[in-house]
């Protein structure tokens, strides 16, 4: 049995393997880098990027991450963590139908905020993004308050993963987290766990 993951943590890597931390999954990593990284992402002694052939035969569309288990190939950074916790099961994953749908709701949600935060920490056009954000902060601090500070099933869950990595990105906008404390308690929280401290840890000493 074997799980690679192809992609550099800085990246959105980060959801799959923090979710395969948090399963305490063993798996292979497979530090692919952006190819927009490199000088020359062709030249003989670039590492496996985005643009290589050998990882363009994994994924075609050429972005990280993907998964290699057991010859089952996927991509999408959410898919893949939302795949993790089905097959894995345990408290992470939905218990039931309610539940997978919440689940995916939220993921999904995440990814219709996911420019506007992205926008805010790559500081382009931020404050414009983050004036954007407020209304979906009041909804998500809305549905943490009246949910006991877990997005599904009053515990962790994969959607909290999804959901985490997408807001981690507007953080450098201090005045939407304060104008939300449910939110700025419940990424504090997501935050705190062990598993996503120990793949920042992990990122962090990628290189920049
Ligand atoms: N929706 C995709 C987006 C993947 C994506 O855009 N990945 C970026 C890194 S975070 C990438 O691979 N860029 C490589 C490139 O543009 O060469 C996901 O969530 O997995």
């Amino acid at each position: 049995m074997s799980l690679k993951l192809y992609g550099v943590l800085r990246s959105r890597a980060t959801r799959p393997a923090w979710t395969a931390m948090e399963l305490g999954l063993d798996f292979e990593h497979v530090p692919v880098i952006q190819a927009y990284r490199l000088k020359d992402p062709a030249a003989p002694d670039a590492p496996l990027n985005t643009a290589s052939p050998a990882f363009r035969a994994i994924n075609p569309n050429g972005l990280i991450p993907s998964i290699d288990d057991d010859g089952f190939i996927l991509h999408e950074s959410l898919a893949i963590s939302l795949y993790l916790a089905r097959k894995h099961g345990g408290p992470l994953a939905p218990r039931d139908a309610r539940e997978e749908g919440l689940v995916a709701m939220w993921s999904l949600w995440g990814m219709g905020i996911e420019a506007d935060c992205l926008a805010i920490v790559q500081k382009r056009d931020a404050e414009a993004a983050a004036a954007r954000l407020q209304a979906p902060f009041a909804v998500l601090d809305a549905a943490l308050a009246g949910s006991g500070g877990h997005l599904v099933g009053g515990r962790f869950t994969v959607a909290d993963i999804n959901l985490a990595e997408v807001i981690r990105y507007a953080q450098p906008a201090r005045a939407l987290f304060e104008a939300a404390p449910a939110v700025q308690a419940w990424i504090a929280a997501c935050q705190s766990r062990p598993a996503f401290q120990a793949m920042m840890k992990r990122r962090e000493a990628e290189p920049a």
